[in-house]
């Protein structure tokens, strides 16, 4: 009795009839944009979506439950045979990258030397996941994933060469192309006869990505499309003979007999006439890699070069991009290791106050840190390639996480490797400064953090949403529902009135225990924090975007804290002579966050953080409206 009626009140105060809407996360300045407001409209004119089963860890926490499916035990999937062909491939790629490739000569030539790139050619490495039948070495994301992350151990400016290429080049052709599509193109892009690049952001469009204006418009016997637009900042834009391009087409709606806009994906190759690019562009970083604007003029695209169907461009854009994102977590733990070795050589060589520095607590703490941040970086990199590998299409909120956490990982660890080696840090010759320019661009381009984290928040609220939803109709029949009331509405109820079984994490090693707990009880407290924001605001969550990123930041914590006790625990089943070392860093780990998740939590509960926010609001507007700095300076002139 207890129970029900606290469901009841809790779905009476759920606002769920203001019901949220799909995720319409753009900032608002696009949304006054004409065609960007009308496409705001017709977004709130959805209904949300109904609850869906999805096995995602993160996707869950925001309904305040723990689905470890994915994530306990550890997962592993390389057979004997995939791990031996890793083994034949690991040993000459670090051989190559220590011997054949000079990352500061890249960095000042601005380009990837002639010799290194005909180098990794011929090592297969314009191929890696292109099936063996059509010419390339077939590997999985995990087996992949281990060689990402030798290259982003020494040249990221390679890494995004290749990475432009395979991870979004002509991703899309292996994961969407027909096989007719593939067996055109693949054999050449994994040869590196042809390099490709995928075209999508645009001057008036970056992370709006629905809101391309390049056009291809069908020829009237339908043969062809021709295509009219520019793309910015494409990497890759000046060397590539094949491009995954994006531009509106005009679609009818076979209901309705309406003619709209929608994104279409295509393979255009430069070879088909009117594509040229600008010069290559002056970064801060990555300077290696080629970056170029791309024109296309009336250029004519065969009609089967449709890539994922007429309309669907959209979503294959984003297929493509969560499919990559892993790879950068991968490349990234490279970087991490890189830069943490150079921080412990220097440390544990340099004598100051007649000791070894690496004794003081000041650099212990430093160091312990960046290892911290590396082992959950690399934890969720191979965990989500094990997922994709097992076939899980329920990964994208891991990956945008992955992704998130591993740029801004990436960042902190070189930082601080600079740090612990002091002047020498600074110097070119410490071979951190170029890291430290690469690494910029990593927390902004393929998303940038800032939308991926409204990405994360915004489609697990829409999640917890169906899922709400979904109790409510059921309880307008309880008889014909009481599996789904009992099951979902008790759990809810019991967390709602602060009743909880305890929130254990199961399958994690008895040494962790009590951190397994922790994580347990953060995520039913997250879970309530996420229903009580939906409830409160419905659909007009969505312009709450200061709630959103603290819930975005506890969810990342959550998942850092998950894959880190997982891997820990794999590693003292296993008895690894490293595993008392991984047990240390996880239960650090663990305590850190959980902390952290609650000053999110309660950031966004308390009203001392809400005044805060609107304060920061007004401040934000203030300097906006003057333009510049507001206060007046110290000293009057
Ligand atoms: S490439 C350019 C990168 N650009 C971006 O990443 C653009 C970022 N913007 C977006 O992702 C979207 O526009 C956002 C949504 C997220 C803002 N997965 O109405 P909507 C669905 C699956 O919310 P919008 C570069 O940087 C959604 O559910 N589905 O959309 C080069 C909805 O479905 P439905 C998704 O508000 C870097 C529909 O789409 C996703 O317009 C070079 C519409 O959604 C998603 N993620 O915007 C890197 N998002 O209609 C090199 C939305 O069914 C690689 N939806 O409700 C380096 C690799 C490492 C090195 C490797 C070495 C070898």
């Amino acid at each position: 009795m207890m129970r029900s009626s606290n469901i009841l009140w809790a779905l009476s105060r759920s606002g769920l009839t203001k019901e949220i809407a799909p995720a319409a996360y753009r900032l608002q300045s696009t949304a006054a944009q004409p065609a960007a407001s009308e496409k705001v409209a017709q977004k709130e004119q959805k209904l949300p979506k109904q609850a869906k089963a999805n096995k995602s860890f993160v996707m869950n926490i925001f309904r305040g439950a723990a689905v470890t499916d994915q994530a306990i035990p550890y997962p592993y999937v390389l057979t004997e045979e995939q791990k031996e062909t890793l083994e034949m491939l690991v040993d000459p790629t670090e051989k190559f990258f220590e011997e054949c490739n000079d990352a500061a000569k890249n960095d000042a030539i601005e380009r990837v030397d002639e010799q290194t790139l005909e180098g990794l050619k011929e090592l297969g490495a314009f191929g890696l996941q292109v099936p063996a039948e059509l010419g390339g070495v077939g590997l999985n994301n995990t087996q992949y994933a281990r060689l990402v992350e030798i290259v982003g151990s020494h040249d990221l400016g390679v890494g995004i060469t290749l990475g432009a290429h395979q991870s979004i080049g002509f991703k899309g052709i292996l994961i969407a192309g027909n096989p007719e599509q593939k067996a055109q193109y693949l054999p050449k892009v994994a040869s590196g006869e042809q390099i490709a690049a995928f075209a999508l952001t645009e001057p008036s469009s970056g992370s709006d990505a629905g809101s391309i204006r390049s056009r291809a418009v069908p020829s009237e016997d339908g043969s062809h499309y021709i295509l009219n637009g520019s793309k910015i900042w494409i990497s890759n834009g000046g060397l590539a003979d094949v491009f995954t391009v994006f531009a509106q087409t005009p679609v009818t709606d076979p209901k309705t007999g309406q003619t709209r806009d929608k994104v279409t994906a295509f393979i255009v190759e430069r070879a088909f006439g009117g594509v040229s690019h600008g010069a290559p562009e002056k970064k801060m970083g990555i300077k290696a890699s080629n970056t170029a604007e791309v024109y296309f003029e009336d250029t004519k695209i065969p009609a089967e070069n449709v890539l994922g169907g007429v309309g669907n461009g959209f979503k294959v854009a984003m297929e493509i991009l969560n499919n990559g994102r892993f790879g950068m977590a991968a490349a990234l733990s490279g970087t991490m290791r890189y830069s943490i070795k150079k921080a412990v050589d220097f440390a544990t060589a340099r004598m100051q106050f007649g000791r070894r520095i690496d004794s003081f607590g000041t650099i212990q703490e430093k160091l312990a840190r960046m290892a911290m941040l590396h082992y959950v970086t690399e934890s969720m990199a191979y965990m989500i390639s094990s997922n994709m590998d097992s076939g899980s299409k329920d990964y994208h909120l891991e990956a945008a996480v992955s992704k998130c956490f591993a740029s801004e990982a990436a960042w902190a660890v070189t930082d601080e490797a600079i740090q612990v080696m002091g002047g020498m840090g600074f110097m070119k010759e410490s071979g951190l400064e170029r890291v430290m320019r690469d690494l910029r661009i990593f927390r902004i381009f393929e998303g940038t953090n800032d939308i991926l984290r409204l990405f994360v928040a915004l489609t697990g609220l829409q999640y917890a949403g169906g899922h709400l939803r979904e109790l409510q109709q059921a309880l307008k029949n309880p008889a014909a529902n009481m599996g789904l009331i009992l099951g979902e509405g008790t759990k809810r109820a019991k967390r709602v009135i602060g009743f909880t079984d305890g929130g254990n994490i199961e399958g994690i090693h008895s040494n962790l225990s009590d951190s397994a707990l922790l994580l347990g009880r953060a995520v039913q407290a997250f879970g309530n924090c996420a229903e009580g924001l939906l409830m409160k605001h419905g659909k007009g969550i969505i312009d709450q975007q200061f709630f959103l990123n603290r819930l975005a930041n506890a969810s990342m914590d959550l998942y850092a804290s998950l894959v880190v006790l997982s891997r820990a625990s794999r590693s003292l089943n296993l008895n690894l002579p490293s595993a008392s070392h991984e047990e240390k860093i996880a239960r650090v780990w663990v305590n850190e966050a959980s902390d952290r998740v609650q000053l999110n939590l309660t950031a966004v509960k308390s009203s001392v953080s809400h005044k805060n926010f609107s304060d920061l609001e007004a401040i934000a507007k203030e300097l906006c409206a003057v333009g510049n700095i507001v206060a007046e300076r110290p000293l009057g002139i």
